[in-house]
């Protein structure tokens, strides 16, 4: 396993983020409070004006928030991060404060759907130009720079085609034409990808995934490689306001604590259920980066030390053996949402991708046909009996005409 700061991402993920406190607690503790009291009215500005440092207001920074930021940061081999309100809200903070009107984003064209939304649909109303391409495509990528380029977003497996793109290839374009790259490690997380590594300059997550890993908290972070470009969110993050909580703080960073483990686990699983549905005679295609049949295996291979739990596929009977798959499983739950202990299977076209259109789901690969599943840490050999009940099922129920002779 790789290292940071000279330790295991196995051992920082249990020990990174203990903010020191007066009880010797091992682990941080819930500060559930708005603000925090001064010493004097001379103390107070001065922590105002940054000549002392300590807490003022819960909005501007908390200890139990700060143990959490502290353990990302050091997990992702970045200088500092800011946790955010959502996924969303991180991936907003980040673009807006680094794009101002008239500047250029290049952007994946296989993302989360709100984030092709946003790109497309808010961003532009602020006068923030956008190019969105297949980022797995560098010509594509080079074609696409303009002079006011400022900012390439790539989301790398993307969601939920889970094309992989080369970060180090991207980092270079971005950087000769005077941008940034900012990565979404969402799918990955430090554990199996490390973008900093790779040459990028912002990293972001969605904590609701595997970062927290237990479905219970809606979270994100931006990930700062310097403290110029922390200095430079932090301030703009405390105008946006879309900060995290404590008590969600709190459980995202107990999460983090088991997420080498779970990791472990998810990519073992990953690897067996992929393999079980290439061999099912009812799967027309699959995704995984861990498949010698993906397209960019050999990159995944080379950037990602592990293939994470998403595996994208669609049946020969396309949108309705796609339905009645997901109305059949007992043990995986429809459901959007990923990377949490339990098993889930949703449809993106109708669910997490609805909002980007038709069109834009064509541009990105993202079929009606696609059902996209995301392992989790049950036992693999009940989830896949349970996969093989429900094909099985839809195989005996497929209506005359639609099952072709492969099925
Ligand atoms: N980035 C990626 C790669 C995501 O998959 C998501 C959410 C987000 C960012 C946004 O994070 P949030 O604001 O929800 O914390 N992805 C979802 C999905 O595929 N199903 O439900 C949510």
């Amino acid at each position: 396993m790789s290292m940071n700061h000279g330790k295991t991402l196995a051992t920082l993920s249990v020990h990174a983020g203990l903010t020191p406190n007066e009880h010797r607690a091992v682990v941080t503790p819930i500060y559930q409070t708005s603000t925090f009291s001064f010493d004097s009215a001379d103390q107070g500005a001065a922590l105002f004006k940054g000549e002392e440092e300590g807490y003022i207001y819960s909005r501007m920074g908390n200890p139990t928030v700060q143990g959490l930021e502290d353990a990302i940061a050091a997990l992702e081999g970045g200088h500092k991060s800011l946790a955010c309100g959502s996924g969303m809200a991180a991936i907003h903070s980040a673009l807006a404060t680094l794009l101002s009107a008239g500047d250029h984003l290049i952007c994946s064209d296989a993302v989360y759907g709100p984030t092709c939304s946003l790109v497309e649909n808010v961003l532009t109303r602020m006068g923030i130009e956008n190019t969105i391409v297949d980022t797995s495509n560098l010509a594509a990528v080079k074609k696409a720079m303009r002079p006011n380029t400022k900012v390439i977003f790539v989301e790398t497996p993307g969601n939920p085609t889970l094309v992989v793109t080369d970060i180090a290839a991207v980092a270079e374009i971005a950087h000769t034409g005077g941008a940034q790259l900012i990565v979404d490690n969402t799918f990955m997380t430090p554990i199996l990808q490390q973008p900093f590594r790779h040459g990028a300059d912002v990293v972001v997550h969605s904590l609701t995934k595997f970062l927290n890993g237990h479905a219970d908290v809606v979270g994100g972070v931006i990930v700062a490689k310097d403290e110029a470009s922390y200095k430079q969110f932090r301030t703009a993050l405390n105008h946006f306001g879309g900060v995290l909580p404590p008590f969600e703080s709190f459980l995202v960073h107990r999460g983090i604590k088991t997420l080498a483990l779970r990791m472990q686990r998810h990519c073992e699983s990953g690897m067996k259920v992929a393999k079980f549905i290439e061999a099912h005679k009812a799967v027309e295609w699959v995704r995984y980066p861990g498949l010698e049949s993906h397209p960019q295996h050999e990159l995944a291979a080379r950037q990602m030390s592990g293939f994470s739990a998403l595996i994208s596929f669609g049946l020969y009977g396309g949108l309705e053996a796609g339905k009645q798959l997901m109305d059949s499983v007992s043990l995986w739950t429809l459901a959007v949402s990923l990377g949490g202990v339990e098993s889930l299977i949703q449809h993106p076209a109708r669910m997490t991708h609805a909002s980007m259109g038709a069109e834009a789901r064509q541009r990105g690969g993202i079929t009606d046909g696609l059902v996209r599943i995301s392992v989790g840490i049950e036992d693999v050999d009940e989830l896949i009996e349970d996969l093989d009940r429900a094909l099985s099922r839809y195989k005996a129920s497929m209506p005359a005409g639609v099952a072709t002779s492969a099925v």
